[in-house]
């Protein structure tokens, strides 16, 4: 089995049986003018996890992972926004409203899309999610049962809330998670930090952390060592 240098210790992985995941790499996130930005925050900080994501992504294409996008948002009739999550922030525009790049967080809006630099491929599933984990209201879990996979590689935002949410909801269905420190990202420096520090410790209590770095070489030749010939010819 390939392994990925990784914390707490290497990530041991079969090609097969791995996905990548994408989380919420949407414009509303991570693009200037977004919902994001428009909270105050500083988009550059979840911007730099872009170029290393891309470049997983066309390993994982290249190498025959499934790869799974997913986006955070709702109904445009909003009956799956729970009145909690509206009135959060008291916000004078919130999810639902109209924003710069249509209305904020809604299925089919401009700004719900996923980053034109990661857009997904036609046969690439995308799993639109209205709570901040990717298991929690759908079908993702059936989609990994499916194709029988069992470890996930993770990219996308932020990692305190989504990328966090997620790993400790796939950790609880026995999933292995490898997050890749430097393709997720967070509006804030502390929480990067801290929550890659919750993933690991403990002996990985949540999963492991790595870098791209680390898994693309890894990726390309366990690609290369399944597509080689097993057996000579006889
Ligand atoms: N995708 C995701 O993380 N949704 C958020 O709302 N993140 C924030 O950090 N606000």
């Amino acid at each position: 089995m390939p392994g990925v240098p990784a914390e707490p210790y290497e990530f041991s992985f079969e090609l097969a049986h791995t996905a990548l995941l994408i989380i919420d790499m949407q414009r509303d996130f991570v693009d200037p003018g977004g919902f994001g930005e428009a909270l105050g925050n500083d988009v550059s900080l979840l911007r730099k996890a872009v170029p290393p994501t891309a470049r997983v992504l066309d390993a994982a294409r290249a190498s025959g992972l499934l790869v799974i996008h997913t986006r955070e948002g709702h109904r445009p009739d909003l009956a799956d926004l729970p009145p909690a999550k509206k009135a959060r922030g008291r916000l004078k525009t919130g999810i639902g409203d109209a924003g710069p790049m249509g209305r904020i967080l809604v299925r089919g809006e401009y700004g719900h899309d996923i980053i034109d630099e990661l857009r997904p491929r036609p046969d690439e599933p995308v799993v639109d999610k209205p709570g901040k984990g990717a298991f929690y209201a759908t079908d993702l879990e059936a989609i990994l049962h499916s194709r029988d996979i069992r470890q996930l590689v993770v990219c996308g935002v932020t990692t305190e809330v989504c990328v966090n949410t997620t790993v400790r909801e796939a950790n609880d269905r026995g999933y292995d998670c490898l997050v890749l420190a430097d393709c997720v990202g967070s509006y804030f420096p502390e929480f990067q930090r801290v929550a890659l520090e919750m993933v690991k410790a403990q002996g990985g209590i949540f999963g492991w952390v790595g870098e791209s770095a680390d898994l693309l070489p890894v990726l390309t030749h366990a690609a290369l060592r399944e597509r080689a010939p097993q057996h000579a010819p006889t």
